[in-house]
């Protein structure tokens, strides 16, 4: 799990974009899926979700 850290957190506007960098370890790698999950997870129901590929 990747968490932003506490105080970083960004609001955007339609069209704007986030970027986060992490590290994914070798072992990984695969296909995930990632969203937002404020609001109980209202946010990634709502469609602020996506498919991480890890690839090595
Ligand atoms: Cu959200």
């Amino acid at each position: 799990m990747v968490m932003p850290q506490p105080g970083s957190a960004t609001t955007n506007e339609p069209g704007e974009v986030t970027f986060l960098e992490f590290t994914a370890l070798e072992d990984r790698a695969g296909t995930c899926q990632i969203g937002c999950f404020q609001e109980a997870g209202q946010h990634c129901e709502d469609g602020m979700r996506a498919t991480l590929i890890v690839e090595t």
